[in-house]
């Protein structure tokens, strides 16, 4: 009997008691007038509570029990992505959190939506969201791959990470757009998945709804391309020769682009260079802020 492995289970369980407990106060906390404030003091001090636990479990074992030396829960459970999270009490937006999807050898850093729609969402791209300089999308394959930016400013998560993500669990797409008027939009499509680097990551839509227009199906079934790896069916690298040395599911270099150069004004030096999706201001204008976001289909918060 490994004794290590079974004090690991024990501490995993009581973590799981511990997502329980979240999971309770969260649903309280949305059903009373306690306020989110003192709900998040109740949530915060329960990693402590349940480690005082913990060690008393230790305490009456007399030590037969090697217990893992962390001293936080988050560690101990595999969240596999913001849909885990936030199902299991996990309610903060913009908080950097770690998960482990399937098809990755390691846990990965991510930051979720816990809000739009009631919350779940897997950030996968993020543009306009810098403090100072923008960041630059202008990047090779190997990076696109990795990934690239700061998961607090604008990021792209990397298309290997996109692609565990959209294999592990059937997953839904949704694009929140904004231009320099301060409008916004949005586009979701009904699943999205994108293959694999021996596949050049090419990716499928299925149907669209919402208010920003369709313009990513004309790329259904397209290979991903980048200013040095050109994938595309245009004779020439939309990448490199029209749209701005961005990274994308590029058909022919048209009608949507969300990884072009940034224009602080909006103002494009030239078509189809900056951050565009047709039919929400043309190809001639860059839009402002964007967030590309995944979530299994059928995501419901238990109460
Ligand atoms: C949690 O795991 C990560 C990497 O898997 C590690 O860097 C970190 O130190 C761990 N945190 C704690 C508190 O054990
Ligand atoms: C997390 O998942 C990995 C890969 O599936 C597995 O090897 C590891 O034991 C898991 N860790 C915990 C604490 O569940
Ligand atoms: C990206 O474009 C900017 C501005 O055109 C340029 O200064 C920078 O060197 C480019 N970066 C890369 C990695 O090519
Ligand atoms: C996207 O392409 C796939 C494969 O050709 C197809 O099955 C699917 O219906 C297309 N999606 C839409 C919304 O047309
Ligand atoms: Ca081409």
């Amino acid at each position: 009997m490994n004794s290590t492995r079974e004090g690991n289970v024990l501490f995993q369980m009581i973590c799981l008691g511990l997502t329980g407990i979240f999971l309770s106060v969260s649903v309280i906390g949305e059903k009373s007038d306690v306020s989110r404030y003192d709900l998040n003091d109740i949530l915060n001090a329960l990693p402590t509570t349940v480690w005082g636990m913990v060690n008393l479990v230790k305490e009456k074992l007399k030590g037969t029990l090697p217990l893992p030396e962390s001293k936080r829960c988050d560690n101990a459970t595999n969240f596999t992505d913001c849909a885990d999270l936030r199902r299991r009490g996990y309610v903060e937006s913009n908080r950097v959190y770690s998960i482990w999807p399937r098809y990755l050898n390691e846990p990965i850093k991510v930051v979720c939506d816990m809000d739009t729609e009631g919350g779940g969402w897997t950030i996968i791209q993020r543009r306009g969201y810098y403090d100072d300089k923008p960041q630059e999308f202008n990047q090779s394959w190997y990076q696109y791959s990795v990934g690239f930016g700061s998961l607090n400013d604008d990021f792209w998560l990397g298309n290997d990470k996109i692609f565990a993500l959209t294999n592990h669990k059937v997953v839904e797409l949704r694009v929140d757009l904004e231009d320099f008027s301060g409008t916004k939009v949005y586009a979701k499509f009904s699943y999205f998945v994108v293959l694999s680097d021996l596949r050049n990551y090419q990716m499928f839509l299925g149907s669209y709804s919402g208010d920003a227009g369709d313009s990513l199906l004309y790329h259904n079934g397209s290979l991903f391309s980048t200013k040095d790896q050109d994938n595309d069916v245009h004779a020439k690298s939309c990448s490199s020769y029209y749209n701005g040395g961005g990274g994308w599911w590029f058909k022919s270099c048209a009608n949507s682009n969300l990884n072009g150069v940034y224009y602080k004004d909006g103002k494009a030096s030239k078509s189809r260079s900056g951050i565009i999706w047709n039919t929400f201001g043309g190809n001639d204008i860059s839009l402002k802020k964007t967030d590309i976001k995944i979530r299994p289909i059928y995501f419901t918060i238990p109460h």
